[in-house]
């Protein structure tokens, strides 16, 4: 078989998408694990990795996938030492991303771990934070259990450069998460920063390399005495657990993702992005950052995560917000193309999310409880473009329903939908349930809409049409 050169990035989410596929129709089990062999048979790569994941993992993706593909929604968030300093070391306010203020500054291991000692969050509330994330409408938490500084937000026994032993704090901020998801009814993920370990001896440190002797050491020793010792512990110490969140898979050749990789199947339903290994050959998901893919990424199971400002972690003087109403319509965007939004926030050393983030959750919360169900356990429009806003559908047992998001009211009264040939059912507004008017026009359909514009941010119209999906674009 002969495949052009940049189609083998792709191979595994490839393989896995059409695995899942194959497994559906031919009912699983033995036929798919034959079927495995030999699609791996045919990877020139002979990726040890690639295979594994295959093997242990991709014939429970779709399983494993399924309340992700629901949830649409979750909250990322970035909470480490760097809160501290906030961006602004010796009076100088950092340009770049706050959690990176000690690879940017060069500042000596010892000079930051010093920090941890102004570290006491007292106004931490897990339960504030997750049901802030709860009433936005989200689904599900992302934190930061350790980022590249190498600061562990848990109580670890594998390093004492930990929140529980390094800080006044003397607290496991991740037990009081994990708690409190679970009374609210909220899934958990912890994010890890495998290769890169600015503290630890041995750990990556991308784009300058070392700038301590404290830091040079064996990545191999690293990872075997920090790093999967660390996962370890998030894996068998927090109950369920439903994603890990690996980042920067600097130096992650294949050797060292099987070192990592076997662990999660000590959290036997839990998803995992494409950023483990170098190659972003496994997991279960792909990760574009700050963007939204133009068409989506058909065929694959993907998570655009974001900044509310400019910054992950917290910086004290960044007040570039986005609005909420380009927040909503990037998760309305996203929905439309089949992807989730994983929107962060950046809590300050006191423990406190900021409240331009707050403000904003609120409002989308808002949103939310009116039109939730045109967002959750949607699949991507198939329209390829609307001029006047976007869609998302779901497949109802004889039909389809359409959510029509509209982010530009029409001033004439007439919604136009282009190459729709189903049979429509009823158009009515999700809010409030009043009916509108449907006729056939240019080849798709015509509805007529009140003067009154419900929602300026978006404002739904369901449309409920007979048989499968036929759109002529
Ligand atoms: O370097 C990190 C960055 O600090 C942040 O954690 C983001 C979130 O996706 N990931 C890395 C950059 O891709």
């Amino acid at each position: 078989m002969v495949l052009a050169a940049d189609f083998w990035p792709n191979w595994s989410l490839m393989n896995r998408t059409l695995l899942g596929r194959l497994s559906q129709i031919l009912g699983g089990g033995l036929a798919l694990g034959a079927l495995s062999v030999s699609l791996h048979a045919a990877d020139p790569a002979e990726n040890p990795t690639d295979i594994s994941w295959q093997r242990d993992f991709g014939p429970s993706h779709d399983r494993r996938m399924q309340w992700w593909r629901e949830a649409r929604f979750g909250m990322f968030i970035h909470w480490g030492v760097y809160s501290v300093p906030a961006g602004v070391w010796k009076s100088e306010q950092s340009k770049h991303i706050g959690e990176w203020l000690m690879l940017d500054y060069h500042i000596p291991v010892a000079e930051y771990a010093a920090l941890t000692k102004q570290f006491n969050p007292v106004k931490f509330d897990a339960t504030q934070w997750v049901r802030l994330a709860k009433n936005a409408g989200m689904k599900y938490l992302v934190i930061t259990s350790k980022h590249h500084d190498g600061f562990a937000m848990f109580r670890s026994r594998v390093s004492t450069y930990n929140i529980y032993d390094a800080t006044p704090f003397k607290r496991d901020p991740l037990k009081e998460l994990a708690e409190a998801c679970r009374k609210e009814g909220l899934r958990l993920g912890f994010y890890y920063s495998q290769a890169q370990d600015w503290h630890h001896p041995g750990g990556a440190a991308a784009r300058t390399g070392h700038w301590d002797p404290a830091q040079d050491g064996s990545m191999d020793d690293y990872l075997d005495q920090v790093a999967v010792p660390q996962v370890k512990e998030l894996l068998s110490n927090y109950g369920p657990i439903s994603i890990l969140w690996w980042d920067t898979p600097k130096d992650m050749i294949p050797s060292r993702v099987q070192k990592l990789l076997p662990l999660l199947k000590l959290q036997p339903d839990i998803v995992t992005n494409n950023r483990l290994d170098k190659d972003k050959k496994t997991g279960d998901f792909s990760t574009p950052e700050q963007k939204i893919p133009a068409t989506g990424l058909p065929g694959e199971d993907w998570e655009t995560c974001m900044t509310m400002n400019t910054t992950w972690g917290y910086k004290s003087f960044d007040e570039k917000w986005k609005s909420t109403e380009t927040l909503l319509r990037n998760l309305i965007d996203i929905a439309s193309k089949g992807g989730n939004y994983l929107l962060n926030v950046g809590p300050t050393s006191e423990g406190l999310i900021p409240a331009p983030s707050v403000e904003r959750l609120e409002a989308i919360g808002r949103w939310m409880k009116v039109n939730g169900e045109a967002i959750y356990g949607t699949t991507a429009s198939p329209f390829k473009e609307l001029a006047w806003g976007r869609c998302t559908t779901k497949a109802e047992p004889q039909g389809a329903t359409l959510y029509l998001h509209v982010f530009d009211w029409p001033r004439d009264g007439h919604l136009l939908l282009p190459g729709l040939k189903n049979e429509v059912q009823s158009a009515s507004l999700l809010s409030g349930g009043a009916r509108l008017a449907v006729e056939a026009q240019d080849g798709g359909i015509r509805i007529t809409t009140p003067s009154a514009c419900p929602d300026p941010i978006s404002s739904t119209v369901v449309l409920k049409v007979k048989g499968a999906l036929d759109v002529r674009n």
